[in-house]
């Protein structure tokens, strides 16, 4: 199976270069795999290293678009793979590429549609998450398993695979908007798919700042109730 790694950046100069030496170091030789960033136009000196770097398996795009927006920056990098399998993963290594092959292994040995990189939500220092966020997590978690009578121990994870197949089902129904593609591709979907989690480990951001803000979290429940009612109408 091949792989298209999709990154959204924004401002994240002083972690791509570690991040991609550190996927090649963990992927080489095991997966086929391309990588595509896609910066929101990022007012850094990324776009320098962009013309550098790029080769037939590292793309950069630059999506022009205003508002930024994390969720269409994924959709365009889908847009562009080449391959039948889609890898989601931030640029600032809270991720961690060791993982991929965790997620990898599931998917490939379930044959699952969707694999998700679940963090611990047990404890704040567990998950590596400011206590605020941790229980916006938390919350944002139980009231989707809630009105979408799901199970998922992580739905606003940032890192998961999908079967482009999926992707392509789903795309002219999806809402794209704000954080979380994830979610919002699991409810456009209405036929019965597979989805499995893997626990991972969720490194604290180093370098480059977050663009989390409460905003976000705001919209990202508002986008829940629009889901709500559009799913409940389906
Ligand atoms: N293309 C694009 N990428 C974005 C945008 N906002 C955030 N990102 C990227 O999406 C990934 C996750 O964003 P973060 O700001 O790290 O959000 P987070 O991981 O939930 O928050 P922290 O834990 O505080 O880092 C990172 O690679 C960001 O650079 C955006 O508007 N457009
Ligand atoms: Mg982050």
């Amino acid at each position: 199976m091949n792989y298209s790694i999709i990154i959204p950046i924004y401002k994240e100069e002083k972690n791509i270069v570690n991040l991609i030496r550190r996927i090649e170091r963990e992927l080489k030789n095991k997966i086929r795999y391309e990588l595509i960033f896609v910066d929101d136009d990022s007012e850094d000196d990324s776009k320098k290293f962009f013309k550098q770097n790029k080769n037939r398996n590292t793309k950069f795009y630059i999506r022009k678009k205003k508002p930024r927006d994390l969720s269409k920056s994924v959709a365009f990098g889908f847009e562009k793979s080449r391959y039948n399998n889609l890898i989601v993963m931030d640029g600032d290594l809270q991720h961690n590429p060791k993982d991929i092959l965790k997620l990898v292994k599931v998917y490939q040995n379930t044959k699952c549609d969707i694999v998700i990189g679940s963090r611990e939500l047990v404890s704040y220092k567990k998950a590596n998450l400011n206590p605020i966020r941790f229980i916006c997590s938390k919350f944002l978690n139980f009231f989707f398993n809630i009105i979408f009578k799901n199970k998922i121990l992580d739905p606003m994870s940032g890192f998961f695979i999908v079967k482009k197949e999926i992707y392509k089902s789903v795309k002219n129904k999806l809402l794209l908007l704000g954080y979380k593609i994830l979610i919002d591709i699991i409810l456009s979907n209405n036929k019965k798919i597979i989805i499995k989690e893997v626990k991972i480990n969720f490194n604290v951001r180093d370098k480059g700042f977050s663009k989390m803000r409460l905003k976000i979290l705001f919209q990202l429940f508002i986008f829940m109730i629009i889901k709500f009612f559009k799913y409940e109408n389906k």
